[in-house]
């Protein structure tokens, strides 16, 4: 079964437990279960990540591009946090490595202050999913799915 990973950015480790006014009460460890069981539903294994090293995300970008090329990874969900905008490091590795990335935000950033409407990240991904709350993680998924090449076998 491939897998797939999602790749959690800075502070994301605080989720549910600082700033529910903007982020909501849910934790990362259950977003985690949500996507455990989507996953599932769409016949892949769920690889989740979280860093606060931008180096970490690096490797991780660059592990599942090579891992994607063999077929062993269908793609990643990438909520970087605030390397979105910053990150000219994590584009780079999107692109490097070829890797299949929908681009996850859970609050709406157009909405929040303007040094956020930028992202390094868009103009590498493969679509965006913005502002829908951690409910956005399997949505992700699911768009991630829709950006697969048929398999001929039907399997
Ligand atoms: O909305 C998102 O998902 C963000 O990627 C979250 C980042 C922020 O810098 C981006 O602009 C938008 C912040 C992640 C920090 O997460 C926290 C969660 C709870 C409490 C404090 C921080």
């Amino acid at each position: 079964m491939p897998s797939v990973l999602v790749l959690n950015g800075p502070n994301l480790n605080l989720l549910g437990r600082r700033e529910p006014g903007v982020y909501g009460s849910t934790t990362l460890a259950e977003v985690e279960a949500d996507c455990r069981a989507v996953a599932a539903e769409l016949g892949w294994t769920l690889e989740f990540r979280q860093s606060n090293q931008e180096g970490e995300l690096v490797d991780w970008l660059q592990e599942a591009g090579g891992r994607q090329q063999s077929g062993g990874v269908v793609g990643v969900v990438l909520n970087a946090g605030a390397y979105t905008h910053t990150s000219i490091a994590l584009a780079d590795a999107v692109s490097g490595a070829q890797v299949r990335m929908v681009e996850l935000h859970i609050s709406n950033v157009h909405r929040r202050e303007a040094f956020r409407h930028h992202s390094y990240l868009s103009a590498v991904a493969a679509g965006v999913i913005v502002g829908f709350g951690v409910a956005g993680y399997p949505l992700a998924l699911r768009a991630l799915a829709t950006l697969l090449p048929a398999d001929p076998a039907g399997g």
